[in-house]
């Protein structure tokens, strides 16, 4: 049976993965009604990764004899100034998604909740997947600048990503 202060913690993750979920798909919706559907098609692709993180904690919970709670959401921002600033507000929420995967870590291993901590390693290498592929879209933006015709590159660029993305998944 797992510690009650670990099943919270991870409920937390829970609701933290739902909200991710559902702020790459207000992103994603936001691109698409502004005319970049390659930036769209990967964010929607993120939108769906974040929800089977969602899955995949909520299924481990379970298992473990507790129980998994769906908690109210926070409402995600509708409107951004660019693609720029959608990339640096994903990098940041990405670093604090790994605090929070971290801290979780840190306190089943004070619990000595091995199971847990063992479950988490696929979490912290995601982490460290997702914060070097969204640093890296972000290099590319602080070098490619914000005319359109680097821009509409920058779309088909993602475009490629999502068919990659999509394509891996089958
Ligand atoms: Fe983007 O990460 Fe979930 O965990």
């Amino acid at each position: 049976m797992m510690k009650e202060n670990i099943v919270n913690a991870i409920n937390h993750q829970i609701k933290l993965e739902e909200e991710s979920s559902r702020l790459y798909l207000a992103m994603a919706s936001w691109a698409d009604a502004n005319g970049f559907p390659g930036t769209a098609a990967f964010l929607y692709e993120h939108s769906d990764e974040e929800r089977m993180h969602q899955f995949k904690f909520i299924k481990y919970v379970n298992e473990r004899g507790a129980q998994a709670l769906c908690a109210a959401l926070e409402e995600p921002a509708n409107e951004y100034k660019d693609l720029q600033d959608i990339f640096e507000q994903i990098y940041d929420h990405e670093q604090m998604i790994t605090r929070s995967i971290n801290a979780i870590y840190d306190l089943a291993f004070a619990e000595k909740d091995f199971n847990t901590c063992q479950f988490l390693q696929w979490f912290i290498m995601e982490q460290d997947e997702e914060e070097a592929l969204f640093g890296g879209i972000l290099d590319k933006l602080n070098l490619i600048g914000g005319a359109k015709g680097n821009l509409y590159h920058f779309d088909n660029y993602l475009a490629g990503e999502a068919a990659a993305e999509a394509t891996a998944e089958e």
